[in-house]
């Protein structure tokens, strides 16, 4: 459609409509209503041999106390500078080192986090000392009081998701230190929730007023156990291998508004079909070996590495040995927005 960019008399009312702070729709319409998603954003890998290299030289260089977070921000190469992994999603690589403490504080964005290694760190949440161990998901929901620490020997590392873009598309951003202090009184043993909903029983004093899961901390061993026992009983999904999705135990509704999280197995030699969804997706290896396609990029991962799908771009996996990847998106959102779809390439 021509635009009249080339139309001496529509170019002049262009200035004027400009200096009223308006513009002619139909100049910039195509671009607004597109037939299908057409991401900024770019498929990409971050080594995560490489990112802890950086990561421990920044250990070197500030405390997590001086950083308040020491962590460093994966940013989608097609939208540098944003502070996105995706268009609605904030990613980062979050260090602690033996003895450190990172202050207590609270903030509308909600934070998802999965452990990629050492021992020893814990994160509490309103109250809840949750320990840390290699490839547990732990969720602070929004405006949940959260800090951090590390009793061990070793340097902690984790992946960080928030719903920072989202919250900030809608002007709704609130934060605070915790006035009370920088480490919160713990004030529930580690595993109280999940005494009462691992049951799959739900406490008489519950009221299901809150949007997010009462549990905090999924452990990765439970999971892990649930995966395999569900690759010897049933065949695996042609596309997403054996894959379970993280839930809120009072509900089985997702963790938070608006995120979503999985665990999925990969078994050795899978040659997953291609499949297409609007949630771009950032993935993390927790296990093994493989490659992605997605688009028109070939990915190749290893443990520890964080790699993101754009959203409706078609995508596969394969596994070498046996591989294991969580993965998070903003689906609860979307579909919450009535806007989530996917397709199976089959
Ligand atoms: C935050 O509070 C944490 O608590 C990590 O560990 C990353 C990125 C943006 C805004 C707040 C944390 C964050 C963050």
């Amino acid at each position: 459609m021509g635009t009249g960019l080339d139309n001496p008399a529509r170019l002049a009312l262009y200035g004027r409509l400009d200096q009223m702070h308006s513009a002619p729709l139909w100049a910039v319409m195509s671009q607004l209503v597109t037939p299908e998603p057409r991401p900024r954003c770019i498929p990409h890998r971050w080594d995560y041999a490489h990112m802890r290299g950086l990561l421990l030289e920044a250990g070197e260089l500030i405390t997590a106390k001086e950083a308040e977070r020491r962590v460093l921000v994966l940013e989608n190469p097609g939208i540098r500078g944003a502070s996105q992994i995706t268009q609605s999603l904030y990613a980062g690589l979050q260090l602690i080192m033996p003895g450190e403490v990172a202050p207590s504080h609270r903030h509308a964005a909600a934070a998802l986090r999965l452990i990629i290694e050492g021992s020893g760190g814990y994160t509490a949440v309103n109250g809840e000392r949750i320990p840390m161990t290699a490839g547990d998901f732990i969720i602070t929901p929004s405006w949940t009081f959260h800090d951090h620490g590390n009793l061990g020997d070793d340097p902690v590392v984790w992946l960080d998701g928030l719903d920072v873009p989202i919250v900030n598309l809608f002007d709704a951003s609130f934060a605070e230190s915790d006035s009370s202090g920088e480490t919160q009184r713990i004030e529930r043993a580690a595993g109280d929730a999940h005494a009462r909903y691992g049951s799959g029983m739900l406490p008489l004093e519950y009221v299901p007023e809150g949007v997010s899961s009462p549990v905090f901390h999924y452990p990765y061993a439970r999971v892990l156990e649930a995966l395999r026992q569900i690759e010897r009983a049933r065949t695996t999904d042609a596309c997403h291998g054996v894959k379970l999705q993280y839930a809120n135990p009072a509900t089985g509704g997702y963790p938070m508004p608006t995120m979503a999280a999985w665990m999925q197995l990969l078994p050795a030699g899978f040659d997953g079909r291609p499949f297409r969804s609007t949630d771009a997706t950032v993935y993390c290896v927790r296990e093994g070996e493989g490659v992605s396609i997605v688009g028109d990029t070939r990915i190749e991962w290893r443990q520890g590495d964080v790699f993101v799908a754009t959203s409706w771009s078609t995508t596969s996996h394969r596994s070498r040995g046996d591989s294991v990847l969580f993965s998070f998106s903003d689906r609860p959102a979307q579909k919450a927005l009535g806007l989530w779809r996917e397709q199976r390439l089959e």
